[in-house]
């Protein structure tokens, strides 16, 4: 493994995580220059510089090591680690912390009209879903079988088109369910952003930088939350 003396954290590029993650970072006291380009910001005053991406970028830039920490939602990190494990040995990622925003549940909504025993509804059913093994995990856990129809985006939309007979989708308000005639009915998983890091550490100048910005997280939070 390559040993390097500087700190690459990546953030989303422009959407829900985007503002903030910047917010975030500013907070702990890191400043990046714009160096013109887009996608990488080296650190002003501290080794410490920037990558933006795609959040669904995220964990497969850590588990590359092209990115050593990340900003990302719980929801993406899960999928993506479950996609890269083997089932027996722990997983390629770690949450460091919580990040307090971003907040949303991955929730199976079906259409308003249905009555809702329970998840046994589901058997035999398609689900459209962005988030297929945590809704595999799901449903194995419950002994209940079921498609996931993997869709990466206009899930909603599917029970309407008849690709699907359910969805599993994130929700904040629960507006854009209600829009198009769709019940919550379960929680597949509660989400926020967190900060990601490699399961293993980096053994080199990486975790000390790591561990500091861990203590300035810690120490801002602290302030925003008086005890
Ligand atoms: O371009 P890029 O790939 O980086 O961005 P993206 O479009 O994939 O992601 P983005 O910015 O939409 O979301 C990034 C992360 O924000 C998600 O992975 C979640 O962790 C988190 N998040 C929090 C949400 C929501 N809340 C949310 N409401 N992500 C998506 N939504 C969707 C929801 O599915 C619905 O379609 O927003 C719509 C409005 O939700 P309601 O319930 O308020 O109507
Ligand atoms: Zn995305």
């Amino acid at each position: 493994m390559r040993t390097r003396d500087r700190l690459r954290i990546a953030i989303q590029k422009s959407g829900r995580l985007s503002g903030p993650s910047r917010q975030l970072l500013a907070g702990a006291g890191l400043r990046f220059g714009d160096d013109g380009d887009q996608l990488f910001q080296p650190g002003r005053d501290l080794p410490v510089d920037l990558l933006l991406v795609r959040d669904d970028d995220i964990p497969g830039l850590i588990a590359e090591g092209v990115a050593d920490l990340g900003v990302v939602g719980r929801n993406v990190l899960e999928e993506q680690a479950l996609e890269r494990m083997d089932g027996i040995g722990p997983g390629p990622f770690r949450s460091l912390r919580e990040l307090g925003f971003g907040r949303c549940r991955l929730s199976l909504a079906v259409p308003a009209d249905w009555d809702w025993p329970g998840p046994s509804r589901l058997q035999g059913l398609r689900i459209a879903t962005s988030y297929p093994r945590l809704l595999e995990r799901w449903l194995r856990e419950r002994g209940i079988v079921a498609r996931a129809v993997k869709l990466s985006g206009s899930v909603e939309i599917a029970p309407r088109l008849g690709t699907a007979d359910a969805i599993c989708d994130l929700v904040s308000t629960g507006a854009t369910l209600a829009a198009n005639r769709l019940r919550e009915v379960e929680r597949v998983l509660s989400s926020q952003a967190v900060l990601a890091a490699p399961a293993r550490p980096f053994g080199d100048a990486r975790d000390g930088l790591a561990a500091m910005l861990l203590r300035r997280l810690a120490a801002t939070s602290r302030e925003r939350v008086p005890a």
